[in-house]
């Protein structure tokens, strides 16, 4: 006779562990000292959670949820379509549930980090960074996490913004260490527009005032005159309660983009698979997503490829090695799906 397999094993003795519960109770009732069993009910995992570098963690739970864009999307929004056909089409995926952290990571949680590991990020191992020189980006030496303009900046007053100027290898290493990582571009997908499809945090219409974006302040020559988000450069996380996604994830449209574990490959979202899909296989690129304080959005025009983004939230955009934040994912304690 074949054994029964491990899960068969399994759901007999829950069973069996049951029969014997509610016979126990029967016995107990009639007994002169009662002992009372509560019912066992599914475990419901909590809303939030605190990962291991301290960072405020949220549940997205298991589900499909709308991916990608169509093309009535990008006429209605004024895109050009060539910019963005590889996110075309809209499609469903079907996740399982995960936790993601709240926020950007930040240059306390990052210094923590390199505190504990003694960490050199790439950008300080090479001694160099892209960073803002005025009107454009530039490999500026010096220009490292903790100098995130170069020689003569520091994080000194910074300590809640996103850090900057990790590579996506430096994100990985981060999130290995707080027991946690990248989430993959569908997760990160999900966690910013919920299940609805909807093309910002917050719903179809860009509002300048919900997020850190190119504003008035900010020094590019596509910057919006008419808005004023109150920074130049990064902004403190959370700190623009509009830039919210459904699920109660801050800055996903703004302040600085942020790395996933993909790869790109920009007809992937043409044939990627329906459930939990994690990226080609190999590749040259890594994905980046949402908008930063550079970014103009489409109220104001196109953003020039210097910046190496296009101005949505969802947009997939592909960048060289520096310059963004992470947010990372717990992927140890992922919750069974409820
Ligand atoms: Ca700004
Ligand atoms: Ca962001």
């Amino acid at each position: 006779m074949t054994p029964p397999a491990a899960g068969s094993t399994l759901v007999i003795a829950l069973l069996l562990m049951w029969t014997q519960l509610t016979a126990a109770d029967t016995v107990a009732s009639t007994a002169s000292q009662t002992v009372e069993f509560a019912p066992q009910q599914p475990q419901t995992p909590p809303l939030t959670m605190v990962g291991n570098d301290g960072a405020a963690m949220l549940l997205v739970p298991a589900g499909e949820f709308i991916m990608g864009s169509d093309a009535d999307e990008i006429v209605r929004l004024a895109i050009k379509q060539e910019l963005v056909e590889d996110e075309i089409p809209r499609h469903r995926v079907y996740l399982d549930a995960f936790y993601i952290d709240q926020y950007e990571v930040t240059n306390a949680h990052f210094q923590q980090f390199v505190h504990a590991t003694g960490y050199r990020t790439q950008a300080e191992r090479e001694d160099w960074g892209w960073a803002d020189t005025g009107e454009e980006w530039g490999q500026v030496t010096g220009a490292t996490w903790r100098a995130p303009l170069g020689p003569g900046s520091s994080i000194a007053e910074l300590a809640q913004h996103p850090v900057v100027q990790v590579s996506q290898a430096d994100a990985k290493a981060y999130c290995a260490w707080a027991g946690k990582r990248l989430p993959t571009e569908a997760e990160w997908e999900k966690a910013a527009r919920g299940t609805d499809g909807r093309m910002y945090p917050w719903g179809d219409q860009f509002e300048g005032t919900r997020l850190n974006f190119c504003d008035a302040h900010c020094p590019r020559r596509w910057h919006d005159p008419t808005a004023n988000d109150g920074y130049r450069y990064t902004a403190p996380v959370g700190h623009y309660a509009g830039d919210q996604s459904p699920y109660g994830a801050y800055d996903m449209a703004g302040n600085v983009r942020e790395w996933v574990a993909d790869w790109y490959d920009e007809n992937y979202y043409k044939h990627s698979p329906p459930r939990n899909p994690s990226g080609p296989a190999a590749g040259e690129q890594a994905v980046l997503r949402g908008g930063g304080w550079c970014n103009q959005w489409c109220s104001v025009g196109r953003v020039p490829p210097a910046c190496g983004s296009i101005p949505e939230a969802y947009l997939r955009t592909v960048t060289g090695q520096y310059g963004a934040a992470s947010r990372a994912l717990m992927a140890s304690q992922r919750p069974s799906a409820p």
